[in-house]
């Protein structure tokens, strides 16, 4: 990271063309960060649509593993059902695969993860491999009772364990202030998060996020 600071305080003064030529930061990277229920997972659909960026959601390569019955998927499960996070070698792992297996992607919008420090410091790795970086974390911000309601009634009709019970919604809200809140704090010391509010409709919600992306481009 600090040779990424190094080599932009050297573009800002140079005024060389060869050095703007090899400028090696093409991709884009979004990390879409917030609790459990706070429009994730719905308003990553609408980004990946608009912008063309792979889709890399945690929870939803862990729910493919649930599905397909694998021993990893079973283990997760387990986790999940108690509204604990997946071990991070397990995470780390998949995402890793996920990138991997897309070598011309233009950009990765991360829905879910990084989830701890650890997460964020594996994926600066990843994304280094590949010659870029995180441009910005898009932080949505909702109300602890909006995200109750949401989860349990997101859990009438989407079959997720996870969802049907409050007392583990709650445990996983708790989860996310115990490790995942430091994930913003990571980002902030590199001024790479940016606050939007997640109430409202989805349409007013994407409009603003929308808006911080188009600024990042
Ligand atoms: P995820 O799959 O990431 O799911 P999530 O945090 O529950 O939901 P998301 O935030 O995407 O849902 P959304 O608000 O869009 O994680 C599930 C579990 O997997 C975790 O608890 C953990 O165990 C494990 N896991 C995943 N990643 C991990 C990692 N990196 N490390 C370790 N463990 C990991 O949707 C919620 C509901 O709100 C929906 O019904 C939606 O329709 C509704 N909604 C959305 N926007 C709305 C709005 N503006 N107004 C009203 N309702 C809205």
């Amino acid at each position: 990271m600090f040779s990424l600071y190094l080599k932009k305080e050297i573009f800002y003064k140079s005024t060389t063309v060869q050095y703007i030529c090899c400028q090696p930061y093409s991709m884009f990277n979004l990390i879409l960060f917030g609790p459990p229920g706070s429009g994730k997972g719905t308003q990553s659909e609408h980004i990946i649509e608009s912008f063309g960026l792979q889709h890399l959601s945690t929870g939803n390569l862990l729910r493919t593993e649930i599905a397909n019955q694998t021993t990893l998927g079973m283990e997760a499960k387990r986790l999940m059902d108690a509204g604990q996070l997946v071990p991070d070698a397990v995470v780390i792992g998949m995402v890793g695969n996920f990138m991997d297996a897309r070598p011309e992607a233009k950009g990765f919008l991360f829905d879910g993860f990084p989830r701890t420090t650890a997460q964020c410091v594996a994926l600066d790795a990843l994304l280094k491999e590949k010659k870029s970086e995180i441009n910005v974390v898009l932080a949505l911000e909702v109300s602890e009772e909006e995200l109750v309601k949401r989860l349990l009634g997101r859990g009438l009709t989407s079959g997720r364990s996870d969802d049907t019970n409050e007392t583990i919604i709650r445990a996983r809200i708790q989860e996310y202030h115990d490790k995942t809140t430091a994930v913003a704090t990571y980002y902030a010391k590199f001024n790479k998060v940016v606050a939007v509010t997640g109430e409202g409709t989805v349409e007013s919600i994407y409009a603003d996020l929308k808006k911080e992306i188009d600024a990042r481009i």
